[in-house]
């Protein structure tokens, strides 16, 4: 089966009979991508309005990308971390320079960025800040999302997200996102050791703060000796129109994990950053991956950013924003009731009469691929390469089809 050209129908088919059903895509199957575009095994060419939840910022397939994912794979792909390469050590300083942060710890997945990071804040609480053994404790946003984890579903307010997956972590409290006397209350415990939150929230569709909460939150964190951990998995790299979505307000987190578009989308790179102060306390053999920091994964990720900067995609994610929201409040607010969104990253929440998988099916009849997240919220985050002109026509094509729930 694999030699011949698959249907769609034959993909669905297969994979509904050997797969994991851990997902329910939208029913398209993809197998060419190249900027802004993919393709499906017919032929058909779609704008992608959802990146990979942000994980092809750069465009699919960029060239330069993948000519360095060749490159490497050619020379030395993976040694281990039982020895040195020559391709670590440059992506370290690289990156760590670019961000401002002393060291960097390679992983691979975006979740094992937030796992490595709250194990340094736990290290931390016992070695620093002298908490007692066992007892710290980490504040996360309600509505947060940070990956599949039984950390991350422990962590998580969404049922669907922890259900079934108990006994869950211990030591980790909740409060509500975007409220400072809430987070305030809680880090006056001296037990706690961080709090780990999305400059904006993804998952939760977009969820954007009040000007100066990250402000305030740097504020308190410093205040009460409690490290601010920054989930930029999916808001760095461009996303939101700065490089870092913290830079909205010029605050540093003591933490930062990336992910995603560190890689452009070619394989799993994700990062977690920090000062000597907080990464020192991991000692060696007691945090790794066999994959954190290979080879190809470094090359790959160095030449990602170098085209996100070098191609002003970050600038265009800024000069872009307006465009998006200037389109979609032309859209009636009996078809669009909110529109959310800072830089290329937006969420649009649909009237209840519309129904939101609906739309993604007849977007995807019209030439756009997109995904609903929770209820009637549909994200639109396109790559940050896309124009003007190819957003403009992205927009045409979601108001031609909400019109057609008119009929
Ligand atoms: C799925 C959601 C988005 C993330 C943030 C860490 C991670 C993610 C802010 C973990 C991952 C992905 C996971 C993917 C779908 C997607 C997603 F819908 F699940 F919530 F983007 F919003 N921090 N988000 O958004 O990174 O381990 O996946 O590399 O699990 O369905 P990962």
């Amino acid at each position: 089966m694999a030699s011949q050209k698959l249907t769609s129908e034959q993909v669905f088919a297969l994979e509904d009979k050997y797969g994991c059903r851990n997902y329910a895509p939208v029913p398209v199957a993809l197998c060419k991508g190249e900027g802004v575009f993919v393709w499906d095994v017919e032929g058909k060419k779609y704008y992608d309005f959802l990146s990979a939840y942000s994980a092809v910022n750069q465009g699919h397939c960029h060239p330069r990308i993948i000519a360095a994912l060749k490159k490497q794979a050619e020379k030395l792909t993976l040694v281990s971390r039982a020895f040195y390469s020559d391709q670590l050590c440059v992506y370290e300083k690289f990156m760590t320079e670019l961000l401002g942060f002393d060291r960097l710890l390679p992983m691979n997945t975006g979740v094992e960025g937030g796992e490595s990071a709250l194990k340094i804040a736990r290290k931390w609480a016992y070695y620093v800040k002298k908490i007692p053994e066992n007892k710290a404790k980490v504040i996360f946003a309600e509505g947060n999302f940070w990956g599949r984890t039984l950390a991350a579903c422990s962590a998580s307010s969404d049922p669907s997200c922890y259900e079934g997956y108990g006994p869950h972590m211990p030591g980790f409290t909740l409060v509500p996102y975007d409220n400072i006397p809430a987070l305030e209350k809680e880090l006056k415990d001296p037990n706690v050791c961080a709090f780990m939150v999305e400059p904006v929230q993804g998952e939760a569709g977009t969820v954007i703060p009040q000007p100066g909460y990250l402000r305030k939150v740097r504020e308190l964190c410093t205040k009460y000796n409690v490290l601010w951990i920054a989930d930029e998995v999916q808001t760095g790299l461009g996303r939101t129109g700065k490089l870092l979505a913290v830079q909205h307000e010029d605050v540093k987190p003591d933490i930062l994990i990336l992910g995603k578009a560190l890689s452009g989308g070619a394989l799993p790179v994700s990062a977690v950053l920090a000062n000597n102060e907080v990464m020192n306390v991991i000692k060696p053999g007691t945090h790794g991956s066999t994959y954190g920091g290979n080879p190809l994964a470094c090359a790959v990720a160095m030449e990602a950013i170098k085209v996100l900067l070098e191609e002003k995609m970050v600038e265009n994610a800024a000069k872009l924003e307006h465009v998006l929201r200037e389109e979609l409040e032309k859209i009636p607010k009996n078809k669009i009731t909110t529109i959310r969104g800072k830089g290329l990253m937006f969420a649009i929440v649909v009237h209840d009469s519309i129904p939101a998988y609906d739309v993604c099916l007849r977007l995807r009849d019209a030439g756009l691929l997109t995904k609903t997240t929770h209820g009637q919220t549909i994200r639109l985050a396109p790559p940050l390469v896309i124009t003007e002109q190819q957003l403009r026509d992205g927009c045409a094509i979601i108001k031609k089809v909400l019109d057609s729930f008119d009929k």
